[in-house]
């Protein structure tokens, strides 16, 4: 089967939003509750263990500030919590505080000159997506990406494959005419399960994850003067990644 569409994930791959952008909004959240929790960037690098903003808090309170006494309804609780974490976060993307990675705008906009669908995939809440794209790309950017598949719509987040499972039947996909794009370990672990290829872009907070299931792992996309590294599979010939290089990459047994 040809390749026929793209499926993003967001935090890691898109930008690097996670200990710039959603950690200082996490901690931005807690003080504004009058809690004393602050999140280092180590800490906050054990805990994306756990995807999800709200079971990240839960899985903090469950490992590490296990005195602190959850509320009768701490579901709630937790939950409003995150929904002013969402509002500090939107607001910093609003600020362009959190760039695309390289290669990014340039891969986005060349798959659509030539013809590739695009799909979204991510673990994080819907409005951290509006915000990113529009602050990134322009309100019109949203449109690109024929499904925003995020967050609590689906019942379990990644590593489960059933994000990237909602974005194909969303789009009417099977695996084979997909590829997709990570980060993380739970990222791949979620789109390997969903039968599909998958790229993978590190950051800091991933480079030592286990990334064998992935066709490519490079340090980033890359662009024109920027090449990019590659650390495992096939290294892009053009030294950033291209929609040829996607289709050499789907074409691979
Ligand atoms: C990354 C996540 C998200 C974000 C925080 O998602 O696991 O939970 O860390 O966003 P992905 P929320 O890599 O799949 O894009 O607080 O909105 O969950
Ligand atoms: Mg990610």
């Amino acid at each position: 089967m040809q390749l026929s569409a793209l499926l993003f994930d967001v935090d890691g791959t898109l930008a690097d939003t996670e200990r710039d952008g959603h950690r200082v909004a996490f901690n931005a959240a807690f003080k504004a509750a009058g809690l004393d929790w602050e999140w280092s960037p180590a800490l906050y690098g054990q805990l994306l263990e756990v995807t999800g903003g709200k079971e990240r808090i839960r899985h903090y309170l469950n490992t590490v500030n296990t005195d602190f006494h959850l509320p009768d309804d701490g579901d709630t609780f937790i939950a409003s919590l995150h929904a002013e974490k969402t509002r500090f976060y939107t607001e910093l993307l609003g600020r362009g505080e959190v760039p695309l990675r390289p290669g990014v705008e340039r891969l986005l906009n060349e798959a659509r000159e030539q013809g590739l669908r695009m799909g979204i995939a991510t673990t994080t809440t819907p409005a951290n997506v509006t915000a990113l794209i529009e602050n990134t790309l322009g309100a019109d950017a949203m449109r690109w990406f024929e499904v925003i598949a995020a967050g609590d719509i689906v019942p379990a987040k990644k590593p489960a494959p059933d994000i990237f499972q909602y974005a194909m039947q969303q789009m009417r996909l099977v695996p084979d005419e997909c590829l997709a794009f990570e980060d993380s370990g739970n990222g791949i672990r979620s789109s390997t399960a969903a039968g599909l290829k998958t790229l993978v872009t590190i950051n800091g907070y991933t480079r030592d994850h286990d990334f064998s299931d992935a066709v490519s792992v490079l340090d980033h996309l890359g662009d024109p003067g920027n090449c990019c590294r590659s650390l495992a599979g096939m290294p892009p010939s053009a030294g950033f990644v291209d929609v040829a290089y996607c289709q050499q990459l789907h074409a691979q047994s």
